[in-house]
């Protein structure tokens, strides 16, 4: 058939919690951008995953605009992939409740993030954050992707869609294909400009700690120039210079340039023509996103259209594979 149909498929999300971060675009939607060449895409503006926290109901709104604007922004292309918001199509929830219904207590209480989540959430420690993991392995299930593209600590989550996935065939017969993890390696963790133990995180009070996708370029400049570095000197990667360290993959991943390149070409320098240097960079990186998103949010009429648009062509995917799951389960259609 088509040479469409030959690609292999791929499906990520994104939650619309926040100002979405250069950790988010160097980690994530970056390689989504090159993937959508080369593979069947089809990439969803995760919204019902961003109330297992409490959300403002109108701050929630704009963010789910803005979030699918920006993946335009990025070059995100609806004519070359299926772009959605997760909530427009409703076999996602339909799905993950027979899902539910088929993993384990234990193997939800294991989840890492939900430890995480809920020791910084105490106060609302909700049934969805605990079953998370559940919605996206349906998220995912129901595209048949080959590859899900996340960064490093969704590892976890896809482990479990992969289990999942493989039991169901196993009690009710083959309606899932098992993906694969697809991990990048550089860019792949973006570290906090102000502590670089610590991953760069959008939920950071510490403004000066994450550059946000949209920051204008005197922001973007002036939070890499405050950047924490040890007090040392030498442009290399070192386990005692993990400011600077981090400073090089980012660089790097923007760059396309190997730690070694960038090692010679800053030879000589000091840290504060590095630090100016990454933030120039990312700066240029970053404003043809920024001159793009403002385009595109301003015609919500436009956007409207092709968020509604894609959830069909989703859907039209969604409600087969969730049919196939109803009727492997005993459901009536
Ligand atoms: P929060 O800061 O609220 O915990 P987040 O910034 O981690 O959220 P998510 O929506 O959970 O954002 O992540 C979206 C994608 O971006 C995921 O694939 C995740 O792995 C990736 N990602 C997030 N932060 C980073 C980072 N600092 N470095 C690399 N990738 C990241
Ligand atoms: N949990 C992910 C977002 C997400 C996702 C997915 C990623 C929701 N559904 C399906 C890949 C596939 C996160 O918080 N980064």
């Amino acid at each position: 058939m088509c040479e469409q149909n030959e690609k292999k498929k791929v499906l990520s999300c994104i939650q619309p919690s926040g100002m979405l971060t250069l950790g988010n675009y160097l980690g994530a939607l970056k390689n989504w951008v090159y993937m959508q060449n080369e593979f069947d895409c089809t990439f969803a503006v995760a919204d019902l995953h961003a109330i297992t926290v409490r959300q403002e109901p109108s701050k929630l709104r704009s963010q789910i605009y803005s979030t699918y604007a920006l993946m335009l922004a990025l070059g995100l292309d609806p004519n070359k992939s299926t772009l959605f918001i997760q909530s427009q199509v409703p076999e996602h929830s339909a799905l993950s409740w027979i899902l539910s219904c088929n993993t384990q207590f234990g193997e939800m209480a294991r989840m890492t993030q939900f430890k995480d989540k809920s020791a910084k959430h105490a106060d609302n420690i909700n049934v969805g954050l605990f079953s998370y993991p559940v919605l996206m392995a349906a998220d995912i299930l129901l595209y048949k992707p080959d590859f899900v593209p996340v960064g490093a600590d969704q590892k976890q989550h896809l482990e479990i869609a992969r289990d999942i996935a493989e039991r169901f065939n196993r009690i009710y017969g083959d309606v899932f294909t098992v993906p694969e993890a697809y991990i990048p390696k550089t860019g792949a963790r973006v570290m906090s400009l102000q502590d670089p133990e610590k991953k760069m995180s959008k939920s950071d009070e510490n403004a000066n700690s994450w550059v946000a996708i949209l920051d204008d370029r005197d922001t973007v400049i002036r939070k890499f120039k405050r950047a924490v570095t040890d007090s040392g000197s030498g442009i290399y990667l070192s386990d005692d210079k993990k400011g600077i360290s981090n400073l090089m993959t980012i660089y790097g991943a923007v760059t396309g340039k190997s730690y070694d390149e960038i090692t010679k070409e800053f030879e000589g320098k000091g840290y504060g023509d590095f630090k100016l240097a990454v933030g120039e960079t990312v700066a240029d990186e970053l404003a043809p996103i920024k001159a793009n998103y403002d385009k595109i949010i301003s015609d919500k009429a436009e956007l409207e259209r092709l968020f509604r648009e894609g959830a069909e062509k989703a859907e039209k995917v969604a409600r087969k594979t969730y049919f196939k799951a109803m009727k492997k389960v005993g459901f009536l259609l």
